[in-house]
Parts: C-alpha cells; structure tokens; sequence
C-alpha cells in the first residue's frame, strides 16, 4: 500500500521546481485519447418534432456552479441547458437581489450583518426517503461562507439559507442522509475557534502556528425542510469529505481528512503516506449531547459543541491525500481515492463492524483507535493517475475518475455485488475505460449516490476542455460528457459546454419532479383584494407602495417621493398564464426585481436622487411591453410639500 508518488516529488510538483513531461502532464493534461463521436455520426432529429426533447427527457440535472454561486440545470439525455438557480450570489437575471428584503436577510450573515454575495457551491445533495431521491428539495453548501442553501423543486427557487455558527467558512463535504432529516457539513479549512470550543477540547493550539482544530457540522432537516444547526463535533482534525451511511452503514457518519498532518501548508499536508477514512457513530453523537457533555459558544449559545473524545470514532488508514468518498448502493463499500496516487481503497463497512468488535487495531492517536486497514479493506485496487471521485451504476459497478489519465475506469464490485454483473473473475478489476475531454473531477450516474441508482448513463463533470469546443478567451467553459454504461463498452454520447466551475451534481428522475412544478405561483391570488396604494409616513420617511403589475401596466404609473425617504414597494403579479413574467427596473437606481407569474415580491430602496425616474418591466412580456412603464418623481426635501403627494382614485 505504498504511495506511487513520493511525498518529495509531490512538495517539488507543488513548488514548481519541475521541469519536463511530469509537469507538463500535470499542467496541461493528457493529449486527446478517444476520439469523440465524429461529426458526421452526431444526429439531431430535423425537422424537429413538437417537443420532442421534452418527451424524452429522463433526468434532471442540478449541477453546482462553483464559483458561480448557484447551481446549473439540464436535461437528460438531450443535455440541453435548462436554468439556473441563484442560492449564495445575488444574480438579477434569475430575480435573485438584495433590493428584496427577503433575500436580503437570506444572504445576510446572521452573527455580524454583512450582506454577503459571493459564495462557492460545491456539493447539491437532493432530499431522500428511504435512501431513494423523493424529488422534493435540492440542499447544497457554500464552501466559503459556511451556509447550506435548500432548492424547492415546486419553484426550482432558493427557500432557506441556513448559516452554519463558530465557523470561519472553509466548508467542504455535504451530504443529506437517507431519510432527510440529518445533513452533515464539513469543515475542510482548519480553525481557531471561539475559547469555549478550545478549552473543551483541551488541545494547545497556538492562533499563529498551529496545528488547529475543526469539525463536523450536524443539521436537522424538519418534515418540511426547514434546516437548523443541530450540533458539531470538533477535534483535532479538518475534514474533506462527509457521507451519511445507510444500509449497511446506517448510523454511520463518514469523513475524510487529508490533512492528518495537520499542517499549514501543501508540503506538510503530504508528509505522511497515509492519512485517515472516520467513522462516527451518530448514536453516540446525540447521547454526549443527551448527557451534557457539549459546551456552547457565545455566538451560538443554543447549539452544543461536542468533543470527539467523547463519541464513538475510529479511523483506518486511506491512500493518501484521498478526495473521492462514496459509498455502494447497499452501504457496503466505502471507496477512497488518494489524489497524489494511483490507488483506490474499498473499505468493506461489516468489516469495520468486526474490527471494532474483535478490536483489530493498529495504534490509537488523540485516543482515536486506528483499525487495521488489512482487516477492514476488501480490496486496495491500482487504477491510474490522479483519482478523483467515484460513483455506482444499478449494476453493480463502480466509475472512478482520473484527473490526469482523463478517464473513468469501470470497475466490478465484489461481495454481494457479483450477482448483479456476474464478473466472478474480475471483482475489483478494470473493465471498461471512458475516455474523458479532460481531467475529470466528479461524476454523475443518476441515482449513484443513493441506495438504488438508476444507472443507463453517466455524467463526467470535466475540470478542463481545452480544444473541445469553439475557444473563447483564456477561460474556457466547463465540458460536461454524456456516456450510456447499459452496455460494453460505454459510449460517449455527448458533450456540453457548461459556464464555472461545476463540482458535484444530482440527476433526478423526470417524473419525481415534472407534475409538481409550478407555473404560476399562487400568492396574487392571496393579494387580491390589496388594491393598488401609497402611503406616506412623514415620522418615518417612508413611502409604501402597494403595485398592481399585469400587462401593460404598473399602478401607479406615477409615484412622488420626497427625496431621502425609503421606498417600500409590495409588487403583485397579476398573471396566472404560463410564463408571462414582468419586472420592475428603476433608471439611474441599483434597482431591478423579475416578477415571476403570480409573484409577489416586496422591495426597498433609498430615493436618494432627485429627478424623474422611469421604472420599466424587463421581460417582452407583450405586444406593449415597451410601453409597460412608469415614473418615480423624486423631489428635492426643501420642495416638497404634501399636496405633490400621488393619489389613487380610491376603489
Ligand atoms: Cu472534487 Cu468540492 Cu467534490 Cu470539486 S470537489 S471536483
Ligand atoms: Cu411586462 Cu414587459
Ligand atoms: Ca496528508
């Protein structure tokens, strides 16, 4: 179980003091293997039928953006882009702005008031029932700013953003367990917590040098998907990834750390050649709180901190440096992939169980007992150059992607698995090789996360693209490659470029979500009655404005405002037909909200400029959309006087 890259040659790669075709390799990727579909074999139906992409349609794709801050939608298997949802980034194309004040206080830190609009979306994970996808919300989190963002797939709009307490941000590994109702939430940047948290855990830990601490954040999820901060479990690890286990592992929490050095820089993270796979027990976990052995900290006084000296937790060693993380359809097999080498370990989960019992253990360290990873492995597989993240088909394989090989190798899975493909002689052997264009990082079998995946394809979320599709600029798109696995070889199906940067997606059946999305939402229906209105209230400088918005009109068409005063706009769609939007953008001002059908939104602002204003809707809604306008009148305080006030003619 050695390590096939050196920790020495790991530190020169990442200080740049290579020269030549390792770093090249590194640098530039592999060159082109597997050629694609060749254009002339690439088949549109034409003409087109009526919907002939909707009718097909299997999957749903929410793929995160990354930087991007949101998440991305599309279909499967036509791979056309569908959406996107704006969760942690303001984003005024998909109506998603701080001028509303619900969506302000959504991305406002709850502990110091900032208002914060950049985030990092990193790992969707859509709600289960009986470890199955049930197609009711999509979570996700912000590995910056320690926040989980719910996804209602009724409106496929952002509900709750949830800000995770004692935490700096540095969040990596999320995941929903089998029956929504426990999400865990890494911290993968190490930290100097709050003193209560320190003295807790009793470790010396120096602000400046080092080593840190960090943990594990536990999340309860209500029948109703309201999310609340549950618990945390700090120690003296950082951790990567996190799985909720079920099946085989029910009652398991599984993380990662690559960082068992417990260093501060990249050199020192590679010092050792192993680093640890952690086994929580989640019992264990609600007990230390059931029996008071939590602290809580001033920030966060309802939300007890528990130590990992007082829980159940065992580690085994892992290929180091591991990044992928997942587990077999039954929650058999946890499959680790040690980024700096070629070697994937399948940690067989009833071996664990004997281990624990039996005490088949290696050395302890932090009082944490290692278990022998020769006892706890069913296999240590030599696959290839920079693995990264791992799923499982319906069939009892497992797709692991290469970084630098730019490839996934099918795998057959052994134990109970076997039944399923029937490979007796090839259990944890190479295949089939997907030739990916390039780098992969994680992959997508729909359903390959869960308890019983649905398999037919396979999604391969490519880090690089380099020559694959019309270059644009210095920063080129994504590249997301469809294969079918029913059979094989697998075959690579399609290609679609994709803006920054997706890490990991969820692909939902069609028919979980299809029959409930909404096409109007039915809170105009609730407003009718609230007629069109302004109010002035001279104690507070406020004017508030109850807005009818229906083609081609706002009422009012005109509003007076005395300049300095807040405006405080109720905006009510009164559209019901399918996707008529409208909006409400203000000339000159930082202001401009989408109007879905239906829509009620509520908006504030400062009337800080003097001057005639137009405010106009930003969708075509109709024939008279450029008509569709109206004019905010803002006049200077000392030329104010009430009779410029606007009047409605009253009902
Ligand atoms: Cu590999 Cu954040 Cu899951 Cu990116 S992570 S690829
Ligand atoms: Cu309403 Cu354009
Ligand atoms: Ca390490």
């Amino acid at each position: 179980m050695k390590a096939l890259i050196s920790p020495k040659l790991v530190a020169a790669l990442l200080l740049g003091l290579l020269a030549g075709t390792v770093v090249f390799g590194f640098l530039l990727g592999p060159v082109v293997q597997g050629a694609a579909t060749s254009p002339s074999q690439y088949q549109r139906p034409y003409p087109m039928p009526n919907q002939f992409y909707k009718q097909t349609e299997e999957f749903y794709v929410f793929a995160s953006g990354g930087q991007q801050g949101g998440m991305y939608v599309y279909g499967v298997p036509s791979m056309k882009y569908l959406s996107e949802i704006p969760i942690f980034v303001e984003d005024q194309a998909w109506g998603w702005v701080a001028e509303d004040p619900k969506i302000r206080q959504m991305l406002t830190n709850p502990w110091t008031g900032e208002l914060i609009t950049r985030g990092d979306t990193h790992h969707p994970s859509a709600s289960k029932t009986n470890g199955v996808y049930d197609g009711r919300w999509v979570f996700v989190n912000d590995k910056q700013h320690a926040r989980i963002g719910r996804v209602d797939l009724d409106t496929f709009r952002t509900g709750q953003i949830l800000w995770i307490p004692n935490t700096t941000g540095g969040v990596h590994g999320f995941n929903v367990g089998p029956d929504t109702k426990l999400a865990v939430q890494n911290f993968e940047h190490e930290q100097y917590p709050e003193k209560a948290i320190r003295d807790h855990l009793g470790l010396a830990i120096d602000p400046i040098k080092g080593p840190y601490v960090a943990g594990v954040a536990g999340i309860r999820i209500a029948d109703d998907g309201t999310m609340s901060n549950g618990w945390q479990v700090w120690g003296p690890w950082q951790f990567d990834m996190a799985r909720i286990g079920w099946g085989d592992s029910s009652g398991w929490l599984m993380t990662t750390a690559y960082n068992t050095e417990r260093a501060t820089d990249a050199v020192g993270m590679f010092q050792r050649d192993q680093d640890y796979l952690f086994f929580w027990n989640l019992a264990s976990i609600e007990k230390a709180i059931a029996d008071k052995k939590y602290v809580t900290t001033e920030q966060a006084p309802d939300v007890p901190v528990v130590s990992w000296k007082d829980v159940e937790v065992y580690v085994t060693p892992i290929p180091l440096n591991p990044h992928g993380l997942d587990i077999s359809p039954t929650g058999k097999y946890f499959l680790t992939s040690g980024k700096a080498t070629t070697l994937i370990a399948a940690v067989d989960i009833e071996k664990v169980l004997l281990a624990i019992k039996d005490q088949k253990v290696i050395g302890e360290e932090f009082g944490v007992k290692i278990l022998d990873p020769d006892f706890v492995r069913a296999a240590t597989m030599d696959l290839g150059m920079g693995p990264t993240h791992i799923e499982f088909d319906d069939k009892g394989y497992a797709y692991v992607g290469f970084f630098v090989d730019s490839d996934i190798k099918k795998v057959a899975l052994g134990g109970p698995y076997v039944k399923l493909h029937g490979q007796q002689d090839k259990v944890w052997k190479v295949v089939d090789v997907l030739p990916a264009h390039y780098s992969v990082g994680h992959l997508v079998v729909p359903g390959g996360d869960t308890a019983k995946p649905y398999g037919k394809y396979i999604i391969s979320m490519n880090k690089l693209t380099k020559d694959t599709f019309l270059n644009h600029g210095p920063l080129e798109s994504e590249n997301h490659e469809l294969f079918t696995i029913g059979q094989t070889p697998a075959k690579l199906v399609d290609q679609m470029p994709l803006g920054p940067e997706t890490h990991y997606s969820q692909a939902i059946p069609v028919s979980l979500i299809q029959g409930k999305t909404k096409h109007s939402y039915s809170e105009a229906a609730a407003a009718v009655g609230q007629q069109p209105s302004v109010e002035y209230d001279y104690a507070a400088k406020e004017v508030r404005v109850t807005m009818s918005v229906v083609r081609s009109f706002f009422t009012p068409g005109i509003l007076t405002v005395p300049q300095g005063w807040m405006v405080k706009a109720k905006l009510i769609s009164g559209e019901t037909a399918m996707d008529i939007s409208h909006g409400f953008a203000l000339d000159s001002y930082n202001v401009s909200v989408s109007l879905d059908p239906g829509e009620v939104r509520d908006i504030e602002f400062v009337a800080d400029k003097a001057g005639v204003h137009w405010y106009y809707c930003i969708w075509f809604c109709s024939e008279l959309h450029m008509e569709m306008r109206g004019r905010m009148v803002v006049i200077p305080q000392s030329e104010w006087t009430p009779d410029k006030e606007t009047k409605l003619p009253s009902a």
